[in-house]
């Protein structure tokens, strides 16, 4: 019975976070041990995460582990947001820090790929909702010598840097949009992208052990010994992994810089209503499949208050979540998902130039009206929620009953309310850190595993830690 500790690590657009679950007398207990703020970086070539910056707030939470955790550590695994990836050199290093999933290089490559492959047809082909921000557009836009380069994921590529082999993780691989239903890299995709199908890293399921600590981390007496997991490093996967529910009547959304509005099933629908509607099978833990959509989350506020803070005011989120409240529904919404509003910058004035040629009353874009903006937001969030959990049930013919929150934005009381009215469900909050839970559950089903044989799934070791978050 081995008892050393497991770390998870969660990497989010606005922030990354390096956790320890440990066996304490109490029980299992999970603690965040550290936490660093993200964001992409505008530079003269583009939208970029600053990968430096990354990794070595990483290595401080690691060696944070390895002090905390005495009776060493058992494994690591690294979930994180999907689509951006590495190029890689000889060594396995990168050769450049990555895009942002939001550079607009990809705005114009769109429309050329699709020229040479129907939007129609990679749909029929991957079953995925077509999405600009997906990694078959920005590697479409990449030029002919970085296609020469293998790639990895960034979770995966966390994990290669720390001393696994190269892997692309299936529920993170499927959001790429170069995998087709059969789980497999698509070759017709591939030669419309000029990338050689011999340089894509091999697809694994997750829960997948990949290999040792090494390098300077491995020298700490916690990290020998230390395996390394590929969970499911789609962090939304993840997320989803931790709902504890056994039934089939629960829809989810993970609210986050975006959020996920869905279910899970056992197989893909990639109908012909699926596909109008423009709804995603994303690959999830245990052969099931995430089926929902993305909706355009708490960027759009997050984006809000960057710009109000360029303007010399900065804004507390719970306080104007708090403020909102007084303000009521207006007549119209705002049609969150214009891919406009996906876009980095100026968010006030993107979301009034959309009114405007809808036709309809602008908003004040100024910060002192921040609480009026913060309400509408979420007003028009809360109906798009409704409206796309009312199409989930349609084309999947499941009843709902419960809905599920997961993430950060689900601490947003009031969002939290307008989306039980709208939906009309009962709203649970299965957790903010829920892709954490999630990267820890898939840990324990891998190393419990004997043989390819999972003796739980990921959901009943996730139910497993209900209790284990600290508050
Ligand atoms: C959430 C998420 C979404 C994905 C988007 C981009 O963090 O992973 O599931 O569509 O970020 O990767």
């Amino acid at each position: 019975n081995d008892r050393r500790a497991l770390v998870a690590i969660d990497l989010g657009a606005e922030s990354c976070r390096v956790s320890l679950l440990r066996w304490l007398e109490q029980g299992p207990r999970i603690q965040l041990v550290h936490r660093f703020a993200n964001h992409a970086v505008e530079r003269a070539d583009g939208l970029r995460w600053d990968l430096g910056m990354i990794l070595e707030g990483l290595y401080v939470g690691l060696r944070q582990c390895a002090e905390i955790a005495t009776e060493g550590v058992r494994s690591i695994a690294v979930d994180g947001w999907a689509v951006d990836y590495v190029r890689l050199d000889d060594q396995g290093t990168a050769i450049a820090d990555p895009f942002c999933y939001r550079d607009e290089r990809t705005v114009a490559a769109e429309p050329v790929l699709h020229e040479r492959l129907s939007a129609e047809r990679m749909r029929e082909i991957t079953g995925l909702q077509l999405l600009r921000i997906n990694s078959v557009y920005q590697m479409f836009a990449d030029d002919v010598e970085k296609k020469k380069h293998s790639w990895l994921n960034l979770p995966e590529y966390v994990l290669h840097r720390l001393g696994g082999r190269a892997v692309s993780e299936l529920t993170n691989a499927t959001h790429t949009q170069m995998v087709g239903l059969d789980g497999e890299w698509s070759s017709e995709i591939f030669a419309v992208l000029g990338q050689s199908i011999a340089d894509a890293p091999p697809i694994v399921p997750p829960g997948t052990d990949i290999g040792r600590v090494q390098g300077e981390l491995a020298m700490l007496p916690a990290f020998e010994n230390t395996r390394l997991i590929a969970p499911a490093c789609h962090d939304t996967a993840s997320a989803i992994a931790a709902i504890p529910d056994p039934g089939d009547d629960w829809a989810y959304i993970s609210s986050g810089t975006w959020s996920l509005v869905g279910t899970q099933l056992e197989a893909p629908v990639n109908s012909a209503t699926a596909r109008e509607e423009n709804f995603t099978n994303l690959g999830g833990v245990d052969g099931t499949i995430c089926f929902h959509k993305n909706v355009n989350g708490m960027w759009l506020l997050r984006q809000c208050i960057e710009s109000w803070s360029t303007k010399g005011t900065t804004l507390d989120l719970p306080a104007l979540v708090e403020a909102s409240m007084t303000f009521g529904p207006r007549e119209y919404v705002l049609n969150v998902d214009d891919p406009d509003l996906m876009l980095q910058g100026h968010m006030p004035e993107r979301i009034n130039a959309q009114l405007r040629r809808r036709g309809l009353a602008e908003l004040s874009t100024e910060a002192k009206d921040a609480a009026e903006m913060a309400s509408f937001l979420f007003y028009s969030l809360a109906a798009r929620y409704a409206h796309v959990l009312h199409s989930v049930a349609e084309i999947t013919g499941k009843r709902f009953r419960r809905l599920y929150l997961m993430g950060g934005g689900s601490q947003n009381e009031f969002l939290n309310r307008l989306t039980a009215e709208a939906t009309g469900l009962e709203v649970l909050r299965a957790g903010t850190e829920c892709s954490t839970l999630g990267n820890f559950a898939v840990q324990l089903a891998t190393l419990e595993k004997t043989g390819e044989t999972v003796s739980r799934p990921a959901c009943v070791w996730a139910a497993s830690l209900a209790n284990a978050q600290q508050s």
